[in-house]
């Protein structure tokens, strides 16, 4: 037997303990074990019953995650599952915790399931470019029927233990640890003389529409392959015998196996866990928080305000004036009225949140028993000074003093208080209650114990949360500055802005950068614009066509029009002509001759830009790792889990190609692209950017 999986004789019952903390992965060892203790059960003198839980905080997550990618080593899980079912005495599972992927699968492979009420579980395998591939595809259809099981392989959703019961996956549900209501369930069925139960053996399910199955899961994952492949694997267990079904499932999960995607989506597993985790941080204890203060009610300040009453903060929100406050409160009390609606708070809790947690005020004085207050007031430097010399003088000692500026200088504003050590930047993404990113904005004179604050209230409020270092738009409005001049380019050359939204969609980006600028309001690019406008290097080719568009007041989303327009009540535009009017004559002005770009073209430019600059800004240590990047990008920017990140897109394409590219393009326009050194060197070197994250690790 090995240590992963203790075996235990209770009566006629062998009890098979898995103890692989910390989530029962089912590495080889465990795997083995559990093939040991069904041989050992079954050569045990008077044993009748097998019973399977797990140690700890929860049933067998799924495979070990770690080794995909190496040579799988036997036994291997498919056959693990099925030796299983294979026992002739009857095998109970009693689960708690998380049963996942190939933990659902081992759960499904016994005669009998039993769940303490909390339990979850599901098949998220399309979460990691995956399919089930341990007949899961097979076992469940013939509990649940085809509609339950695609929905539940297509999207990896997690389903509690009353619905899995409800759906036939579950026997039963008992309150009480997996041991004892698993060993109780087993005597039970004993004394009933229940019989051994093979779910293999059930009738194949009944098909559906295999087809239109297959384009609806294409359509909704953006181009993600494996929940269309999950399709395919039901559609084996309806038209193939048992034993034919596994072996088609084991084909296509191996298929899937070998992708960019599977690839790109364990990275973006793993990066999610390790952006929080900072060598630096080791040790260094955060400063508590319990209530904290929001300077600013407009949409950005009201949901940070939001956020924070979600996750069980007070909070004191200061506005300018009591009509200021009053609309705060307004816009604070309409996003909790979304989450009360949407089931995520009860009726008390939204109640207690409006009227308890949360205090109004339009004086500084009451901020000063805040823990934390966050400034989320104009962008521009000389307010954001007035507002921290007032928290100076009014915040308790110890008061973590937060802007959540997009790109000033938190050195610049720290150094107007007294106590730079205590200031941070926290950078929120609007709607700040939705938006998972957090950028830590760690300035020159920010304390450790300031940096883990941040990371703490970021993990308080479900966020995930990246460092950063001080820089004209920190690590993402940096990055997207730079590929969004590239995709401004393209468009004077002879792109049209749809045409470079489609091509992005078409790679999964939740919207091409057009399509975001209508979104995020098209004056504030046209501020900026004309705020840098005398400080221009001649050499910089910015397009002004689309201020044409703001002079005449439409500044996208907001107003009905933009480079697209909006009719009333429909979120997604069609293209306004007017634009392409306006970028002809620029063109003709420009003297610009247009030419074809073909979709690939698009994306190799605009990727190599974002690439590049990521590189740069890794540098400059702005970000500390590749994988802080590809976290900012996948949680505030809307690209594709699928590609893992940008940095991981550019590994998965090859380094020297990119860089090939981009000196091709530096022919061109030398001013604009520049390779990265650190990009340059890492070609040199045969080295890739997930090198960088090993040797940070
Ligand atoms: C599969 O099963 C394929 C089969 O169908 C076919 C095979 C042939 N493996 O998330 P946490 C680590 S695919 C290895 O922070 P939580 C995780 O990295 C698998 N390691 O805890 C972290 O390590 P560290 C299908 C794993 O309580 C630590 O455990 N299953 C695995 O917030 C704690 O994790 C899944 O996709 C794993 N499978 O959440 C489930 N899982 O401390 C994936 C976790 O060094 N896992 N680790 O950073 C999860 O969704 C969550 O981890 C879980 C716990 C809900 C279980």
């Amino acid at each position: 037997m090995s240590d992963a999986i203790a075996y235990e004789r209770v009566g006629d019952v062998a009890v098979l303990i898995a103890q692989n903390p910390p989530v029962n992965a089912l590495g080889l060892d465990v795997r083995a074990g559990l093939v040991a203790g069904i041989e050992r059960a079954e050569a045990d003198e008077g044993v009748r019953a097998v019973l399977i839980y797990g140690d700890g905080s929860t049933w067998f997550a799924g495979a070990d995650i770690r080794e995909f990618g190496k040579t799988p080593k036997e036994p291997y899980l498919p056959d693990v599952c099925n030796r299983i079912e294979a026992c002739p005495l009857i095998v109970v599972s009693a689960m708690h915790g998380t049963a996942l992927g190939g933990g659902f699968e081992i759960a499904m492979s016994t005669h009998y399931r039993i769940a303490v009420p909390k339990a979850r579980m599901g098949l998220p395998e399309v979460h990691l470019g995956l399919i089930p591939g341990a007949t899961g595809t097979q076992r469940l259809p013939r509990l649940t029927g085809v509609p339950a099981a695609l929905d539940l392989v297509t999207s990896g959703r997690q389903i509690n233990a009353k619905e899995a019961l409800s759906l036939g996956v579950i026997d039963r549900i008992e309150e009480g640890t997996p041991r004892d209501i698993g060993l109780a369930y087993a005597q039970e069925l004993l004394d009933a003389g229940a019989p051994r139960r093979a779910v293999s053996e059930l009738p194949a399910p009944e098909p559906v529409d295999f087809d239109a199955a297959y384009d609806a899961a294409l359509k909704k994952s953006r181009g993600q392959i494996s929940p269309a492949y999950g399709v395919r694997a039901v559609q084996a267990a309806c038209e193939l015998p048992f034993a034919e079904g596994v072996a088609e499932e084991r084909r296509l999960f191996l298929e899937l196996m070998g992708t960019d995607q599977r690839q790109g989506m364990i990275h973006a597993f793993f990066s999610e866990r390790a952006v929080g985790k900072l060598p630096e941080l080791k040790g260094v204890e955060p400063r508590g928080i319990a209530a904290i203060g929001v300077i600013g009610g407009g949409t950005m300040g009201a949901g940070i305000a939001t956020a924070a009453l979600l996750s069980g903060l007070k909070v004191v929100m200061l506005e300018m004036t009591p009509e200021a406050a009053e609309a705060a409160r307004g816009r604070i009390t309409g996003n909790l009225g979304g989450a009360l609606k949407r089931g995520k708070i009860s009726q008390d809790t939204h109640d207690d949140m409006v009227n308890k947690a949360l205090t109004l005020t339009t004086d500084y004085a009451g901020l000063s028993d805040v823990d934390l207050v966050i400034e989320a007031v104009f962008e521009d430097m000389g307010v954001k000074k007035q507002v921290f010399t007032q928290l100076d003088e009014h915040c308790k000692p110890g008061c973590v003093l937060a802007s959540n500026t997009s790109y000033l200088d938190i050195d610049e504003i720290a150094a107007c208080t007294k106590r730079p050590e205590d200031v941070i930047g926290l950078h929120f993404f609007s709607p700040a209650h939705v938006m998972k990113l957090l950028e830590v904005v760690v300035a020159d004179k920010t304390a450790p114990d300031v940096v883990a604050t941040g990371f703490a209230l970021g993990k308080k409020l479900g966020k995930i949360s990246v460092r950063a270092g001080v820089c004209d738009g920190f690590i993402g409005n940096r990055i997207l500055k730079t590929y969004r001049t590239a995709a401004d380019h393209m468009v004077l050359d002879g792109a049209t802005p749809y045409q470079i939204d489609k091509a992005l969609t078409d790679m999964g980006f939740a919207m091409g950068p057009f399509a975001v600028g209508d979104l995020a309001g098209l004056d504030i690019g046209w501020a900026t614009r004309k705020r840098l406008a005398p400080h221009r290097d001649p050499r910089e080719r910015v397009p002004t066509y689309i201020d044409k568009v703001c002079e005449a007041g439409n500044f996208g989303q907001k107003t009905g029009k933009g480079y697209y327009i909006y009719e009333a009540g429909k979120r997604a535009g069609v293209p306004n002509p007017e634009v392409l009017e306006l970028i002809e004559a620029e063109r003709a002005e420009r003297g610009i001759t247009p030419r074809d770009f073909s979709d690939d073209e698009i994306r190799r430019r605009y990727m190599a830009a974002m690439v590049n600059e990521g590189a740069k800004v890794l540098e400059e240590g702005i970000a500390r790792r590749p994988l802080d990047i590809d976290m900012v990008f996948l949680f505030g920017y809307g690209f594709p889990r699928y590609h893992g990140g940008p940095m991981k897109w550019a590994d998965l394409q090859g380094l020297p190609a990119l860089l090939d590219d981009i000196r091709s393009y530096a022919k061109e326009d030398p001013y604009f692209w520049q390779p990265a050194p650190l990009l340059e060197q890492l070609v040199a070197e045969g080295r890739t950017f997930d090198d960088l994250n090993k040797d940070a690790a």
